[in-house]
């Protein structure tokens, strides 16, 4: 029982049945006897937003009144995943919930499933967002998400004889009882056309007038978030693009019907899909409308709200008091145009003078890099930023002008070389605008997303930015919040916790589960810790045997990569390594070995086609090693399909091994690692990242660490790596890659897979797999010998668990708030 069940004190198991009856008939217009699955789920969720809604009026009415300083989180993407187990615990209303449903007949776990995922975003940094705006909201922050409401979001993948097919997501289909459209609040941005210089005969000043070719209207669909224990509902607001209202319908003939009907088709292109790349910029148009798109539509929707609060009598708007009311955080660069955009209001639109707007403006903006990979740095030509925002690029190039000339020169007199580095214009024969350039000149604050990734943003990738500010950089330490990946996702764990301490204060305080430390060695305590990893097992075993049809022993060493596919993130490592064991096994039936589950959950961006490859090769390996009776199932290799948040949250649970295995110095923070290691995984890993601090709490000896650090990555290529070598010199190695020429795994086409073998020798190793194998080999043996003392593991696995206190979102969050953001708390009543 908690403090807070008081909150929810209408919602007795008797009165939470009436509502959800209540809602059968009255929202979804059926009965308990006709009445799907999908009805029960969705008339449950009416009940939850009755008090929803009630506390989002509250904290809105709350913040309007007193004029709080407010941030706003400016994402491309928000991986949110499923939202009705997560908003019943952050109520507190879940068990309420389950009992009030089980009397109806109906079980409330099963009931989740009926959610699809919202799935609007890639990966890490799309769930990071959805995570920090759980921790701002439980922090009691006045704070808003701002994104694009993608009518589909990442691709569903099916797997095709091993193959990945991509399909449409269509999350919102059958409706979605969370999302509220406010059509109150919609905006209108343009786009396209020229602008106009007029000069003025009185002051002989010259005015930029923007005559855009299109105007969009954006949409706002607002879903609460809702704050653990507390009564803040913040929102997230996600814009959906619509041709505008003023479209003149009357001018067209029949013939020009058509023509509007296309019009209107275009304009609702704009937030159709969400883009599947998460790693390399392929500047298309349309990404770049998307992006103008929601960040335009937010900052309109942030100056309404302004505005209202801050008129003086005279009609004029006060905006001295703009950057104490308004904090912007933006998640990449991909919300950078909101830049000029502020700055084009404040003069184009509002009149203030150009130094008066700009100090308003990067005081406002703050900006957090994630991934130093060249190839995913943003970039657009020139050309295309003339035909779709001609005047942002006038502001951008005069931004330009007063750097270079300004703090540039100061810093760098007559230093051409670094001032063609540091311009927001990369010269060649594509001009191109750097929009990472301009995040740093036009914010006030930088971060990375881990300690050792934030010290490579300010000294290998800004490192003549940081001469300039250096006060400009700083980190934050990424972290996952503890109510869905704890919680919800593994509600045994938690019942142990909170038995064990007396108390669930851990849910937020997550240091707390420190005080457990004393049981780590507890013989009692590690049972019932392991049986209930022992219990997650048995139930992703059935998950697996439905989803993929193959057995897995629960007692065999649950060893799990989950993330996207990427060759920095070496899936093909983890692979090769799987080669190596199986052909060890088949040379030594006898093989003392603890049974080993290798299981990998993965997306490929459609057009990476080795890492398609990848994909493929670990199903047909794992097809092979699977139906090998030699092997007496001492390995099995399985690839779930559709890798998505609602089967992490099955996943994570369940994990004995937690595969963090990046090149160093190319994995930004990781935040899998986070969840893993907090549900009792031990981390067989590189020092990247986030791994590094994971291991700095956790203790090196409770986990598996190997590989070259991020200095030896640097030497090793400045030296010349050579992959021919360790190929050469390391027999396994040799026959692991040669294995893949033949057509073992690929009966009848040999060569499929040859090319891994190819990208490893002939196209250099980029991420070095080939170097760290013999270590990574070193380590799983490690790891063996670990596994094989059940007492040593138990405690390892607790003492991993329960020293994740750092890797709380709100500890993240709390970060910005005094590094970045100096937010204050709100209560609301
Ligand atoms: C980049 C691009 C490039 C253009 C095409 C579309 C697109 C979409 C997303 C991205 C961002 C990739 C960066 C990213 O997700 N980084 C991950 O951020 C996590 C949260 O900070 C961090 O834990 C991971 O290490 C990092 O890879």
């Amino acid at each position: 029982a908690s403090s807070f069940d008081s909150a929810s004190l209408n919602y007795t198991k008797e009165d939470f049945k009436a509502k959800i009856v209540h809602h059968l008939h009255s929202t979804l217009g059926t009965s308990e006897n006709k009445a799907t699955k999908q009805s029960w789920w969705k008339a449950t969720c009416a009940a939850v937003n009755e008090l929803v809604y009630e506390r989002l009026t509250q904290t809105q009415q709350t913040h309007a009144n007193k004029d709080t300083r407010a941030v706003h989180y400016l994402s491309a993407e928000f991986l949110m995943g499923r939202l009705t187990a997560n908003n019943l615990h952050n109520l507190h209303l879940f068990n309420v919930c389950s009992d009030a449903l089980k009397d109806l007949g109906i079980n409330l776990t099963d009931l989740c499933e009926e959610e699809p995922d919202m799935a609007l975003g890639n990966g890490g940094l799309g769930r990071l967002a959805a995570c920090f705006i759980d921790s701002l909201a439980t922090l009691n922050l006045p704070a808003l998400g701002y994104g694009i409401h993608y009518e589909n979001g990442l691709f569903r993948q099916e797997i095709h004889n091993g193959r990945q097919i991509e399909r449409p997501d269509s999350w919102r289909e059958y409706g979605n009882p969370w999302e509220i459209c406010r059509p109150e609040s919609i905006q209108e941005v343009a786009l396209g056309g020229y602008v106009e210089t007029i000069y003025s005969e009185k002051d002989g000043s010259l005015k930029k007038v923007w005559h855009p070719a299109q105007k969009i209207k954006g949409v706002p669909w607002d879903i609460p978030v809702v704050g653990y224990n507390g009564t803040t509902v913040n929102i997230l607001r996600l814009w959906e693009s619509k041709a505008p209202e003023s479209f003149d319908w009357d001018v067209f003939n029949a013939g020009g019907y058509v023509d509007a009907q296309a019009e209107k088709a275009r304009a609702e292109t704009i937030s159709k899909v969400l883009y599947p790349n998460d790693s390399t910029e392929a500047g298309k148009i349309l990404r770049l409308v998307q992006q103008y798109f929601f960040s335009a539509c937010s900052l309109k929707d942030i100056l309404r709200r302004y505005k209202r609060a801050h008129t003086l009598a005279s009609g004029k708007v006060d905006y001295s008091e703009f950057a104490n009311k308004i904090a912007v955080q933006l998640n990449d660069t991909h919300p950078t145009i909101a830049i000029p955009e502020l700055m084009r209001i404040f003069v184009d639109e509002e009149g203030l003078g150009w130094e008066e707007a700009w100090n308003i403006c990067y005081k406002v903006f703050s900006y957090t890099n994630h991934t130093l990979l060249p190839e995913a740095l943003e970039k657009w030509p020139v050309y295309i930023f003339e035909r779709v925002l001609p005047r942002h690029l006038e502001i951008i190039y005069e931004i330009n002008r007063r750097f270079l000339e300004g703090e540039c020169e100061r810093v760098f007199p007559g230093n051409d070389f670094i001032k063609a580095k540091l311009s927001l214009i990369e010269e060649g024969s594509t001009r191109m605008v750097r929009m990472g350039n301009l995040c740093v000149v036009g914010s006030h604050k930088v971060n990375g997303v881990a300690a050792i990734h934030s010290k490579l943003v300010k000294e290998d990738l800004f490192p003549e930015y940081a001469q300039i500010w250096n006060d400009k950089f700083c980190n934050v330490t990424n972290g996952v919040t503890p109510r869905r990946w704890m919680l919800s996702c593994n509600p045994e764990l938690a019942k142990l916790y909170t038995e064990t301490l007396g108390s669930d204060e851990w849910v937020t305080k997550l240091d707390k589960l420190k005080d457990l430390k004393k049981y780590a060695d507890n013989a009692d305590f590690q049972k019932k810790f392991m049986a209930i990893k022992h219990a997650n097992k048995v139930k992703l075993a059935t998950v697996i045997k439905a989803e993929t049809g193959i057995e897995v022993d629960p007692n065999a060493l649950f060893d799990i990569q989950i993330k996207r596919l990427h060759e920095y993130k070496r899936q093909q490592l983890n692979l090769l390594y799987i080669l190596a064991l199986y052909r060890r096994v088949l040379e030594n039936p006898d093989l003392e070995m603890t049974p080993h589950v290798f299981i990998f959950g993965s997306k490929a961006a459609p057009g990476y086609k080795m890492a398609k490859d990848i994909i493929y090769a670990i199903n047909k390996v794992g097809e092979r090693i699977n139906n090998d009776a030699r092997i007496k199932g001492k390995i099995k290799v399985v690839f779930m399909p559709n890798y998505r948040v609602s089967l992490a949250e099955k996943l994570i649970p369940a994990a004995d091994v937690s595969q963090q295995i990046s090149t160093a110095g190319y994995e930004a923070s990781g935040t899998g690692n986070m969840k893993l290691a907090m549900n009792g995984a031990i981390t067989l890993g590189t020092m990247d990242g986030a791994n590094i601090e994971i291991v700095e709490e956790a203790g090196e000896e409770n986990n598996a660490i190997f590989g070259l650090s991020v200095d030896e990555v640097k030497s090793v290529k400045a030296n010349g790596y050579n992959p021919w070598d360790y190929y050469n010199r390391d027999h396994e190695i040799k026959k692991a890659l040669d294995w893949l020429d033949s057509d073992y795994f690929t009966p009848g086409f040999p060569g499929e897979l040859a090319g891994i073998k190819r990208a490893l020798l002939e196209g250099g190793d980029t991420y070095l797999a080939l170097a760290d194998f013999r270590s990574y080999s070193d380590a799983h043996a490690r790891l063996e010998k670990m596994y094989a003392n059940k007492k040593g593991w138990a405690k390892s696995a607790i003492l991993n668990s329960i020293t994740m206190g750092k890797f709380n979102s709100d500890r993240s969050i709390q970060d910005y708030v005094d590094q970045v953001w100096s937010l204050e708390t709100c209560l609301v009543k």
